[in-house]
């Protein structure tokens, strides 16, 4: 992509109205623009790391067995009825009716909609396990949106819902997700520690979140801080291996974790003090078993091997792929800006001409370009005609990983300087180099 010919709507005034680093950042680097209260549309560079984050947090569920489908927007209110839901969710459902009068909603959350899906198609339990998730957009009239993309009204969000027999099977199915979103967590660049949590108006009795550690986080949190090194499963894990899973989940949740909500302080006094963390913690994910909740009232029932009915138990798992644009912002960025993780990085690569209009470095760049684009690498080129100094400052603020400045003087010498966002260690490097190094 060309600079000049990209729509990315830097801000050089710093907005007043955003309080924390991430929505700053991302006012300023043009990645989104408020709509109304906690809506917001996302400019061409957001939604590049929303994709990224989306398409990790996908093939972590497809690894664990889940199955993707796609649930709409709107719900009809007769669905929560059933689940007598309707009244209970408050005022945090946008309800709305159509030209009918008939009442529908903007849907909070799926687990309605779900349970009625697998009600008409699944009757026994040689169907079971299932996991069946989307990635869709979700509405909740939050009395404080605040922090941008950290707590909006309209929020993208994976949900995924959890089908099985019994008990045991469904904890097995708890253990794939709990694992998955620890291996998603990971890849995202983020340290996540599961705590015990509040079910809310979700239910049920088993529930952990996710939580990644920062100052401008929302909830209070408490834990071991032996969590912060615990090496997280592999590719290679083995969904299908009910002990090996529980004993991952077993280390993640034998010593001490939780939100306030959950907090314990004689339990968390128990641990020796060097070892005590008292932080602040952003939610990224969140999962639930709630048994029969929803089956009982909705009718979800399958027949055992003996032939009984009953109804299935259910669990479900959240994360917020908006919320974690913002979420890595926090965890990643420094004065200039911010420092995308290669993985979800906007673009990989962006390169600096230094001297537009010179024609020896304007064919240098354009042929380095070509080449990188030849190798798939995403690329942003810098053909703009703004002074090197407003170069360095953009390519900083919008955290591309590897800066490679290309301009007379180095040319001359044979080399491009290649700057690494992360650190800021800069090397001059051959051509033939600096493809190596990007292609490694
Ligand atoms: N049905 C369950 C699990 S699928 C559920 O709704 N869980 S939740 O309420 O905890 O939300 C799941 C995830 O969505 C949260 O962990 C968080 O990452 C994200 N999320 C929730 N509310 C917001 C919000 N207002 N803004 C941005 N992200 C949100």
């Amino acid at each position: 992509m060309r600079l000049s010919r990209f729509f990315l709507p830097i801000m050089k005034e710093i907005p007043k109205e955003a309080e924390i680093v991430s929505h700053r950042l991302m006012l300023r680097a043009g990645m989104m623009r408020q709509e109304a209260a906690g809506i917001y549309a996302f400019l061409p560079l957001g939604l590049r790391v929303l994709r990224k984050i989306e398409q990790i947090v996908r093939e972590e569920q497809n690894r664990a067995g889940a199955i993707e489908l796609l649930m709409p927007t709107i719900q009809s209110a007769d669905l929560w009825r059933e689940s007598g839901r309707y009244d209970a969710y408050g005022k945090e459902m946008l309800r709305i009716k159509d030209r009918h009068e008939r009442e529908m909603l903007y849907g909070p959350t799926n687990e309605e909609m779900i349970t009625e899906i697998f009600r008409a198609y699944v009757r026994s339990y040689k169907d079971l396990p299932l996991n069946l998730y989307h990635i869709q957009w979700k509405f909740r009239d939050e009395v404080r949106p605040r922090f941008g993309l950290m707590r909006g009204r309209e929020f993208l969000m994976k949900d995924a819902y959890s089908f099985d027999l019994d008990q045991a099977g469904a904890r097995h199915s708890y253990n794939k997700m709990f694992v998955a979103y620890l291996r998603t967590f990971a890849r995202l660049g983020l340290k996540s520690i599961p705590m015990r949590a509040e079910s809310g108006p979700i239910g049920g009795d088993m529930s952990h979140e996710f939580i990644i550690l920062a100052s401008t986080g929302e909830s209070e949190v408490y834990c071991h801080k032996d969590y912060l090194d615990i090496p997280v499963p592999g590719a290679d894990v083995d969904f299908d291996d009910i002990v090996g899973l529980q004993s991952t989940v077993d280390q993640w949740t034998s010593n001490y974790a939780a939100t306030s909500d959950m907090h314990d302080a004689a339990a968390f006094g128990q641990i020796s003090a060097d070892k005590q963390v008292a932080a602040r913690g952003i939610e990224v994910g969140h999962i639930f078993y709630f048994g029969t909740k929803y089956s009982e009232p909705m009718k979800a029932v399958v027949s055992g091997p003996d032939g009984i009915e009953k109804p299935v138990h259910m669990g479900s798992y959240g994360i917020g792929p908006s919320r974690l644009v913002a979420a890595i912002i926090e965890a990643s960025h420094d004065d200039a800006g911010i420092k995308w993780p290669e993985a979800v990085a906007p673009f990989r690569v962006a390169i600096l001409n230094l001297k537009q209009g010179d024609s020896a470095t304007d064919t240098a760049c354009e042929g380095f370009y070509r080449d990188l684009m030849g190798k798939g690498i995403d690329v942003l080129y810098d053909d703009t005609d703004q002074r090197a100094g407003s170069k360095f400052a953009t390519a900083d603020l919008i955290g591309i990983p590897w800066q490679v400045v290309i301009g007379p003087k180095g040319l001359a010498a044979g080399t491009f300087e290649v700057k690494k966002r992360a650190d800021g260690s800069r090397e001059n490097l051959s051509p033939a180099a600096t493809i190596d190094l990007l292609t490694r």
